[in-house]
């Protein structure tokens, strides 16, 4: 990847904006090794299940053990993964801009691992057990038995993510909307940008006048409303914009 793939344009506006915020998804995390959902063509299956079907609402109701399963198999395999140069370019832009804003559709911990602070997970996290009933979360530690059941009220646990058909955490959202109103240059980085209220948010930076700028190997739905797309991967292009 050359640094040319930056333009003096966006050089400019990165040089000199205050406020910024990122949208990340599931694509900053493939170069550590985390599957994405989709993209390439492909979905992600779980036993004969797509994704849709486990990560949904509907499935926690219907079979929880299953969807302890499939969360229990991914912190098994991130236990082995590491951030990488993507999350830690993230991580060093919180320093640089007096307003800075990362919004993350990962479950994975990856962005706080590497040093993030503050970032807004819209759908949760795959480290965290939540009360099916008082909601009261607890955080899941690595090579720990994690809790079935809540130790306040003894109703079970349910990993604490969003699935599909559940709101997104209370104000989580509303939060980065505001943020993204007010952003005067808006990163998407790695997302298909196809799941809202999340894909939203470069929209509302775009309707109230951010430059926006795409970071993805393929295009999305958001490309062509995005000022610039930086074909390529995370890992590789975001370390390129240079401001230290
Ligand atoms: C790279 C790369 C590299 C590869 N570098 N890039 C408006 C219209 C239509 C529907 C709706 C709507 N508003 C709401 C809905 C319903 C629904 C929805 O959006 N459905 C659409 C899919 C049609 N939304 C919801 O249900 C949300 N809740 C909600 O809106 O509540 C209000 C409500 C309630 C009830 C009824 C109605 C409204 C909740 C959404 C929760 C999503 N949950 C999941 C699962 C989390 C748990 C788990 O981990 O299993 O979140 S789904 C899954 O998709 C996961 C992700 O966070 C999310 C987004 O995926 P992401 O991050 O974009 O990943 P991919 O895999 O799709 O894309 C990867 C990208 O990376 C690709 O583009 C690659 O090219 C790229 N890439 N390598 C950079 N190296």
């Amino acid at each position: 990847m050359q640094t040319d793939v930056i333009s003096a344009e966006l050089r400019n506006r990165f040089e000199h904006a205050r406020r910024v915020l990122v949208l990340t998804g599931a694509g900053i995390s493939a170069e550590s090794g985390v599957p994405t959902f989709r993209g390439g063509g492909n979905s992600a299956v779980w036993k004969g299940m797509p994704f849709d079907v486990i990560s949904s609402a509907r499935m926690v109701e219907r079979d929880l053990p299953a969807v302890w399963e499939w969360f229990d198999y991914r912190r098994s395999l991130l236990q082995s993964l590491h951030p990488n140069p993507a999350h830690y370019e993230l991580a060093r832009w919180a320093d640089l801009f007096s307003e800075f804003t990362l919004v993350t559709q990962n479950v994975d911990g990856l962005h706080q691992a590497a040093g993030s602070r503050d970032v807004i997970e819209l759908h949760g996290s795959v480290w965290r057990a939540r009360c099916v009933s008082c909601r009261t979360s607890y955080e899941i530690v690595p090579d720990k038995q994690r809790l079935d059941d809540c130790h306040g009220c003894g109703a079970w646990l349910r990993p604490d993510v969003v699935l599909f058909g559940e709101m997104l955490p209370p104000g989580a959202f509303e939060v980065a909307a505001q943020r993204a109103a007010k952003c005067q240059l808006c990163f998407v980085v790695g997302t298909s940008a196809l799941v809202y209220p999340a894909a939203s948010l470069p929209e509302i930076a775009k309707a109230a006048g951010a430059y926006v700028c795409e970071v993805n190997p393929e295009r999305t739905p958001l490309s062509t409303i995005c000022d610039e797309v930086l074909t390529g991967k995370a890992g590789e292009v975001l370390p390129l914009t240079g401001k230290s």
